[in-house]
């Protein structure tokens, strides 16, 4: 439970009140962030979804890929331990944990904190992995350029019906660990149709990090990402592997 959020307390004017606040300063520093990142012309990125969704396999296998053209960093966001900060490393990946000791989610302070730290002062991509929860961290701005969501084919297609805040603000869904869907009875089009009934035209991309399939489409948008906050025209491929609104 989250004592900054205020999930689960009852004294609801007061409450409100802490969140206005909380939610204010956080977006204070958020904007600071984000003007330091666009002097920068660097991307960062910020990744929600329930746990186990598959973020920290879906960083490990993608982006090597994007750190044969730039440096690449991740922030990682756990209530406890540095397991998927040393996974990312284990693959050469650099990366940063954020333990919040108990906040499900991640705040600005937190992520401006590391940002001025090596390595990912000389990061032109940052990726914020937030904690596993499809709920609070939808409300934390962090200075990203865009957050991204991602629902695996095992929690179910009604989820962003259920949980609509993160596919509201979302730029891009990600539908992950389609290798299982001939085991599990997800309807993809339910799924996206629910998403973009609360976000009309978001992009979808359908991806298993296990297989690798759609993998290329998620390095290619975030190449594209990556050239408009360096606002160059994009080449690379982009007639085959956009993710796509139908
Ligand atoms: N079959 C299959 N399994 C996957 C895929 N992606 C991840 N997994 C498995 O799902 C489990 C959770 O994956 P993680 O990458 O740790 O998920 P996460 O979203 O980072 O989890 P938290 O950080 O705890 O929220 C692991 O056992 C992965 O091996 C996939 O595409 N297909
Ligand atoms: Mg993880």
């Amino acid at each position: 439970m989250c004592d900054v959020c205020g999930c689960g307390q009852a004294a609801a004017t007061r409450l409100v009140k802490i969140e206005e606040e909380v939610l204010q300063k956080n977006n204070a520093i958020a904007a600071a962030v984000r003007a330091r990142l666009a002097e920068r012309r660097a991307l960062m990125i910020n990744l929600l979804s329930a746990p186990g969704s598959g973020k920290t396999l879906l960083l490990e296998v993608s982006l090597p890929r994007l750190m044969a053209e730039v440096q690449v960093g991740v922030i990682e966001g756990d209530v406890q331990t540095r397991y998927d900060a040393e996974r990312l490393r284990r693959v050469g990946i650099p990366a940063v944990q954020i333990n919040t000791g108990g906040a499900c989610h991640l705040d600005a302070v937190g992520v401006q904190r590391v940002l001025g730290e090596p390595p990912l002062t000389s990061a032109d991509v940052i990726v914020i992995e937030n904690v596993g929860n499809l709920v609070c961290p939808a409300a934390f701005d962090l200075g990203e350029q865009a957050k991204v969501v991602a629902v695996s084919v095992t929690e179910g297609d009604d989820k962003p019906e259920k949980y609509p805040a993160a596919f509201a603000v979302a730029s891009l869904m990600l539908i992950t660990k389609v290798d299982l869907l001939p085991y599990v009875n997800f309807d993809v089009a339910r799924c996206k149709e629910g998403a973009r009934q609360v976000h009309p035209g978001l992009p979808v991309i359908e991806l298993s990090a296990r297989t690798g399939e759609g993998v290329d489409a998620w390095v290619e948008w975030l190449r594209h990402q990556l050239a408009h906050v360096r606002d160059v025209p994009h080449t690379h491929n982009e007639h085959h592997s956009h993710a796509h609104r139908h």
